[in-house]
């Protein structure tokens, strides 16, 4: 007798342990949908004839990973640059390749790291959108509407 009510004490635990289990599973599977999150692309309109322009935006990771390149149809290629102040000059580097990290967002912003479309095959008007292609070592590629704002509106 004792030794059924154990049992069925047993089997109850092991029905409410493999619930909680796919319970977790879920949440998990939830929280790694997005390994990658890009947000609020922007880029300042261009003056005329201007050939290059910088885009800003964030990133952040589910699970660390390498940010390699970029490419987008308004240019001929683009290039990761850090910008720093040396002499009172800023003055531009490339930057290779971006490490990201879970917790840590990464941003692309004027007087730091920036995306520079390099010979633009069109001028970018405040308004319009474009899209802009990012390749991630383990996510893969993303792509993002890069919004043109007005110079100084942000
Ligand atoms: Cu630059």
């Amino acid at each position: 007798m004792i030794m059924r009510m154990d049992e069925r004490m047993t089997r109850v635990l092991r029905k409410a342990l493999i619930t909680a289990m796919a319970l977790l599973a879920a949440g998990c599977g939830q929280s790694q949908r997005e390994p990658v999150t890009v947000n609020d692309a922007w880029a300042n309109a261009t003056p005329v004839g201007a050939t290059v322009a910088g885009v800003y935006l964030e990133i952040s990771v589910g699970q660390p990973d390498t940010l390699l390149a970029a490419s987008t149809t308004v240019a001929d290629h683009i290039e990761m640059h850090t910008s720093s102040e040396e002499n009172g000059m800023m003055k531009m580097r490339p930057l290779p390749t971006v490490q990201l990290v879970p917790a840590r967002p990464f941003t692309f912003a004027p007087g730091g790291a920036h995306f520079m479309l390099m010979d633009l095959r069109q001028p970018l008007a405040a308004g319009m959108k474009f899209p802009m292609t990012l390749e991630f070592e383990k996510a893969g590629e993303r792509t993002v509407q890069v919004e043109v704002v007005e110079p100084g509106s942000r």
